[in-house]
């Protein structure tokens, strides 16, 4: 089987054949204009659209929607919900089941007590906020040569959000971890639309499962979870690669091993030593996607950009997995010397860091290259080690401008 995570091994080939034929009216009809809370346009892919000033997503994969945030609009900490990437497997499930009514969350497999909650139920448990960054571990997949199959994300599917909810040990204290439960699974409302296509199940180690920031979160940036974003309840795993964030969750269930099927063990596996394309790679040099490394973006200029001489301000984000960025630098003469930018903002863990730089323009044709180092000492390699997935890219970002006058 083809090991490319997000890729169309997993995509139901019926719902392919309709992404090609969906146009913009099907798209809003389809998700509701009301269910979302904004629109999505989509009348071209490869093309950043806009509905009014303030909701645009460049559409990569029209139906199920997977859209991407175009980089420019990371000038700010956090990502709105309406700027948000998109992306799922399958779609959202239909509404009515994630109803107040309908809706349950059930945790099973290796507790003392199953348990069924209702939303309000699980709202019992002490509220906790964490602002963290959510990147698909596909982002940038674009960037890999050859090309690796599956959706070409360019560089904006990731965001900076704060999640609110409970945290994911108190809701298994009470159930009653048993010692023997060495992993969480996740499973969501979502469902494929073919038979023969595996359900999006997933599980976490215990011991992320039980760290105090990873929690079950029904509010994103200060409002309900809207339904492209997993409405009402999903994981949020702070650091970690957002295939583990499941939406729609429904089940929790607690095991001894792994889940298993495609989700699990085949797709988000990359391997462990360096891979030629084509190459058969053996699991036992394959891991699992969890923890994201360091990486850097520049927001502004945009890319293509028309510059007049003078002070710009060149201004982008960074974030690591579970630690810090500590520097963030720009190179205007390809990489052969860096200059330290400015940190800017307030320091969360698991958030991005803003920076900025302020470069003095001289006219022609010009590229700005950003890379971060995190607090481990680790640097953003000029461009990323190939993998079948597609995934991990953190190669430096890079946006070229001109200057006229
Ligand atoms: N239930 C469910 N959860 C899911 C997925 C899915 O297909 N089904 N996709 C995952 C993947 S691959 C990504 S990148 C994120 C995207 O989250 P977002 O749409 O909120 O940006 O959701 C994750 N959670
Ligand atoms: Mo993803």
């Amino acid at each position: 089987m083809n090991a490319d995570g997000e890729a169309s091994v997993a995509r139901d080939p019926a719902a392919q054949a309709l992404s090609r034929r969906t146009v913009l009216g099907r798209i809003i009809q389809g998700l509701g204009l009301s269910l979302l809370g904004f629109a999505i346009p989509a009348r071209a892919k490869e093309q950043a659209l806009e509905t009014d000033e303030t909701d645009r997503l460049i559409v990569r994969v029209a139906r199920p929607l997977d859209a991407e945030t175009p980089v420019q609009e990371f000038a700010t900490s956090l990502t709105p919900n309406s700027r948000f990437f998109v992306r799922s497997h399958f779609g959202p499930p239909p509404p009515e089941q994630l109803s107040d009514e309908n809706w349950r969350l059930r945790v099973t497999g290796l507790v003392d007590r199953p348990l069924t909650f209702t939303l309000h139920e699980l709202k019992q448990f002490e509220t906790v906020t964490i602002t963290a960054v959510v990147q698909c571990s596909g982002n940038g997949r674009a960037s890999y040569r050859p090309k690796v199959p599956g959706v070409q994300w360019d560089r904006g599917a990731v965001g900076n959000a704060r999640w609110t909810g409970v945290r994911l040990r108190d809701v298994l204290a009470k159930a009653g971890l048993q010692t023997s439960g060495l992993h969480v699974q996740f499973q969501g409302a979502d469902r494929p639309a073919a038979a023969t296509v595996p359900p999006f199940v997933r599980s976490i180690p215990i011991e992320k499962a039980l760290h105090p920031d990873t929690i079950v979160a029904y509010e994103m940036n200060g409002r309900p979870l809207p339904l492209l974003y997993g409405a009402p309840l999903r994981v949020v795993t702070p650091g970690w690669m957002a295939n583990s964030c499941i939406k729609w969750l429904t089940d929790i269930t607690v095991r001894q091993d792994e889940a298993q099927g495609y989700y699990m063990q085949t797709a988000y596996r990359y391997p462990t030593r360096p891979v030629t394309p084509g190459e058969v790679i053996a699991s036992s040099d394959l891991k699992s996607v969890e923890v994201m490394i360091v990486k850097s973006l520049i927001a502004q200029p945009r890319e293509g950009a028309s510059l007049a001489p003078g002070p710009v301000t060149v201004q982008g984000v960074a974030w690591t997995g579970e630690g810090r960025i500590v520097r963030v630098e720009v190179s205007l003469d390809e990489g052969r010397t860096w200059e330290p930018t400015r940190l800017v903002g307030e320091d969360l863990p698991y958030a991005w860091r803003q920076w900025q730089y302020i470069w003095q323009t001289m006219s022609g044709t010009k590229t700005i290259l950003c890379r971060a180092i995190d607090d481990r000492g680790v640097t953003q390699p000029k461009t990323s080690p190939w993998n079948p997935g597609g995934f991990f890219w953190n190669g430096w970002d890079r946006v070229s401008v001109t200057v006229v006058g």
